[in-house]
């Protein structure tokens, strides 16, 4: 097959993808872990015990001292968990969930699964608002989301006022920080547990991690809150499952571990200050240009820029992204460099 032959992916045009080029400490460690599956824990116990090691270095870049957890398929299968987890350990008949509109529709997957009712609060300058989250918030709400690195604009939701609601309501609460999560250590917010009182957690590894897809990550408070998503496995040695799939990639889990290994925290600090000096320096561009842009919080630059113009930006090979809102959407992943955005700016004025 010649298209087994071409080059799988070239990055260099790339603005739209959460996804991006793996360090090579990970792409080394997902091809030795390649057969491996840690979904059998006890036939493949190196690839178990690299799990273990997975979930405490996501416990320490999310400041949970004894993390429990798995490497899941992505931020849809951990976000799909967690709903799950908070339903299991509610006592109602009619469970529901609150979440902000900007939440990922990965939640709109677990409603439609698990059978809850989703409930959506509008947002306030592109942040979850606490009012609108604390009125839709009753005796049935199992749990209450807040996100940290927003899909849409990078925005970090009001996280330590979101978790007291649901405390107050006796709900669980989880933070998506699926995309965020490997650039908020080195910002000043306030999103993780050690911040407030959060339950679970989303963080993949296979986005800002730079680990090799499929790498997501469940993280839980207690091993009780993970408890409640155990089947029991009669035909295996382990005895009980708490994940979704069945056979699961050890070369996820594998590359997790290298690229934490390699990266943290120096690594992704320089990281996240190279991304970071990029969606401003973009940001001005684009504002100096007279498009309206929205101020970026973390690496991602959302402007207004019209629909015919990014129409020719894509012909001449760039992938953008848009936002529901129809503005253009900028992803500054790692493999997102100063002179590829020069570039971009440079057709964006050749128009
Ligand atoms: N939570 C948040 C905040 C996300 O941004 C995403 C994905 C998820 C959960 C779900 O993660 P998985 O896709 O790993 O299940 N956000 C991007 C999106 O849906 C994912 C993406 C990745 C899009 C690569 C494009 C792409 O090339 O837009």
């Amino acid at each position: 097959m010649q298209r087994l032959e071409s080059a799988p992916q070239d990055f260099d045009r790339v603005l739209s993808s959460m996804c991006t080029e793996p360090h090579p400490a990970a792409r080394q460690a997902a091809e030795r872990f390649l057969a491996t599956n840690p979904g059998d824990p006890e036939t493949y116990q190196t690839v178990a015990d690299l799990e273990r090691d997975a979930v405490e270095l996501l416990g320490t870049v999310t400041g949970l001292p004894e993390p429990a957890g798995y490497v899941t398929s992505g931020g849809t299968e951990a976000n799909i968990q967690a709903v799950r987890i908070a339903r299991n350990r509610a006592d109602t008949d009619d469970p529901n969930v609150v979440v902000p509109t900007h939440a990922h529709f990965s939640f709109w997957k677990a409603a439609d699964l698990l059978g809850v009712e989703l409930r959506t609060a509008p947002a306030r300058d592109h942040r979850a608002d606490t009012d609108a989250m604390a009125e839709l918030i009753d005796a049935d709400t199992v749990l209450v989301v807040g996100v940290a690195g927003s899909t849409e604009y990078g925005y970090v939701d009001p996280i330590p006022g979101l978790a007291e609601l649901a405390h107050d309501a006796d709900a669980l609460f989880h933070v998506d920080a699926a995309w965020g999560g490997f650039y908020l250590p080195f910002s000043d917010h306030r999103w993780h547990f050690g911040h407030a009182d959060v339950d679970t957690m989303t963080i993949d590894p296979h986005k800002v991690g730079q680990a090799a897809v499929p790498a997501g990550g469940l993280l839980a408070r207690s091993p009780e809150l993970l408890d409640e998503l155990a089947i029991d496995t009669p035909y295996l040695e382990s005895t009980k499952q708490v994940t979704l799939t069945g056979t699961r990639s050890g070369a996820g889990v594998a590359s997790a571990v290298a690229a934490m290994e390699a990266l943290w925290p120096e690594g992704y600090r320089e990281q996240y200050r190279r991304s970071m000096d990029n969606a401003r320096w973009l940001a001005d561009e684009l504002a100096e240009r007279g498009y309206d842009v929205v101020e970026p919080e973390l690496p991602l630059v959302a402007a207004d820029v019209s629909q015919p113009l990014v129409e020719k930006l894509r012909d001449r090979g760039w992938r953008v992204a848009r936002t529901g809102a129809d503005e253009l959407r900028v992803v500054c992943m790692p493999h997102v460099t100063r002179s590829m955005l020069r570039s971009f700016v440079a057709d964006l004025d050749w128009y």
